[in-house]
Order: structure tokens, then sequence, then C-alpha cells
């Protein structure tokens, strides 16, 4: 198989107000210094670094939501993170995120859905991050993503100062999740009440991760004709293939199941955006951070087209000999 040679557009969102481990915000940039860029365009694309995304937080956006942490700089950074990603996404790039923590992925579907309309998401994650500021258990906003951009749930929220920006517009038929091994009650029930096409490692394991993805795709985009978004949050990997994540469930994806499902999206030809969320540099020692960027590194390769079955060279044949 030849590569499909792609435009793609690389932003990086320093963002760690989603939770309460700092170091998630150092992610961008250490996967900077790791060259993963390079490793993008070695795959044969042509990568743009738009750079990391600043904010400034309105004084008039500062109201207080109970058990919501940090709204007010959630809002102001997540509006500029999805014009960004709108932007690229209108250019016909594949537009490619490395978070931060998984709050990021409010502005890149918002972003995303402004461009193209008809989304199917898919959520590869050991956690839901469905929950509301009334269903949450820690008040972090990186569990709570798919519970703003979920249409249906769009009453089960209090108003939100400064998120006037974000419209819900996924409707749950849309979301599918693999990966999922944590899970609280509440995202249980929304997950029942709406069919949502959930599956956990149980099914990951029952179907093998291909055909649960088959099931999925058949499922939030039966006609095919979806702009599919891929949100890979690190922890869906098993701590053993990422250790440096702030919320770690043991149990979790191979690296082999992740890429091999990460180039199946790949190869659909829908794939228009890409979150890369929740490696926390500062978690673990530096054996933990080198092996959980190299996994980010090849989750990003087949991101951008990388097989590993090998790709073919620019020429028809072998060489001669010279
Ligand atoms: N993540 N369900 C837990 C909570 O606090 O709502 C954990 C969320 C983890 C979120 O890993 O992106
Ligand atoms: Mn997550
Ligand atoms: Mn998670």
């Amino acid at each position: 198989v030849r590569n499909v040679y792609k435009k793609v557009g690389v932003i990086g969102v320093p963002f760690d107000k989603g939770q309460t481990n700092s170091g998630v915000a150092l992610a961008p940039d250490e996967l900077r210094r790791a060259g993963v860029i390079e490793s993008m365009k070695a795959v044969g694309c042509e990568v743009t670094d738009y750079g990391n995304i600043t904010y400034r937080v309105k004084e008039e956006d500062c109201g207080s939501v109970s058990n919501m942490s940090h709204l007010a700089h959630i809002a102001a950074c997540q509006q500029e993170v999805s014009k960004k990603v709108q932007e690229i996404v209108s250019r016909g790039e594949l537009c490619v995120t490395l978070g931060g923590d998984h709050t990021v992925s409010i502005g890149t579907v918002d972003g995303h859905q402004k461009a193209k309309g008809d989304l199917a998401l898919l959520w590869v994650d050991a956690h839901a991050d469905l929950n509301t500021n009334a269903t949450s258990p820690s008040g972090n906003v990186h569990g709570m993503p798919v519970a703003l951009l979920a249409r249906e749930l769009a009453d089960y929220w209090p108003y939100l100062p400064g998120m006037d920006w974000q419209m819900p517009r996924i409707s749950m038929r849309n979301i599918g999740y693999i990966g999922l091994r944590s899970l609280d009650s509440y995202e249980r029930l929304t997950i029942d009440k709406w069919g949502v096409a959930a599956y956990g490692m149980d099914e990951v394991l029952r179907l093998g991760a291909l055909e649960a993805l088959r099931q999925i795709r058949r499922r939030i985009d039966p006609r095919q004709r979806r702009s599919l978004h891929l949100s890979f949050d690190v922890d869906s990997l098993d701590p053993l293939e990422a250790p440096s994540t702030g919320t770690p469930v043991r149990g979790g994806l191979s690296l082999r199941e992740a890429l091999a499902l990460v180039e199946e999206v790949r190869r659909s030809g829908r794939l228009a955006a890409v979150d890369l969320v929740e490696f926390n540099p500062a978690v673990g020692d530096a054996r933990d951070r080198a092996t959980t960027v190299e996994a980010c590194r090849s989750v990003l390769r087949a991101a951008c087209g990388h097989s590993r079955s090998g790709a073919l060279p620019p020429d028809e044949d072998l060489p001669l000999p010279r």
C-alpha cells in the first residue's frame, strides 16, 4: 500500500486545569522535544506546527459554578482551541492536537464540528468523561467533556459563564467508546439511557479490538458519511505501555491493539482530527516518561498513515546495480 501523502496541522495545548496534576501542561513541548513532529513527517506527511495555544481569562466570565473547578480558564482556553481547530480542519489539514488534559477536546470537537458539520466521535479512553457537575465525584472537568458536547445532556447543565461560544451539537448516537474500564455510576446510567456505543475492555477481549471498532463505526456512522474525530486519551493504554498519566487504570489496551485501531481509523479515509491527551511527563521516572513518549509517537505516526505492514518506496521497481 502506497502512503497517502497528506497535510497535517499540529497545535499544542499546554492546559492542565481540568484536573489536579500540573505536569500535563508540559506534554506538548516534551513531545516536540522528543521529535514527534519529525516522526510524523517521516511517514510522508507535510506537517505544519502552529505552536501552542495561549489565552486570556475574561474578568466578566469569572462566575463560579458548583463542583466545576477552574471554569473560567477552561472556557477561555477552549474557545481559542476551537477557533484554531476550525481553521486547520477547514484548510483540509488533518488537525493533530497535543494536550493537555482531556478538557482540550471540548475545544477540538467544537472546532471540528463548526468546520465540518456532522461528526462521528470516537473516544478511546479508560474513562467515559461523561459526568456533569451534578454527577462528578471529583469536580475535575477532564471527567466532563463528553457531557458538555452531547446534545441530549444540554438540559442537565446549569448556565455556564464564558461558555456561550460552545453549543452541545453532537448526538449520543454519533459517539463511540473503546477501552472503558473505570465508569462512575451516573456515567453508566447515561450510557444505558441513550444506548451509547460503549465498548469496554471486556468487549475488546470478547470481540477483539478491530471487530469492536467495526461495530462502533457501524453504529455511530451507519452511512459512512461523517467526518471522524479521534480523541485518544493515553490512559486507554495499559499503564505498562503508558505509565506517565494522571489517572492510570490497570488492565488496558496493549499498544498493539491501540495501533491496530488507529491504523484502521486512518484507513477509513474519514479522519479529520486527532487529540492526544493526558500524557503527564511529571508522573513516574525518566524510563516511564520515555516509554510513554514512544507510545505517543507510534499512535501519532499511525494517525498520519504509518502502517506496520510497511510502505512502498516512491520507485516502481528495485534499483539496478550501481
Ligand atoms: N480522564 N471519572 C473520574 C472523574 O473524576 O470524573 C475520572 C475522570 C478521568 C478523566 O482521564 O480524562
Ligand atoms: Mn479522558
Ligand atoms: Mn481517561
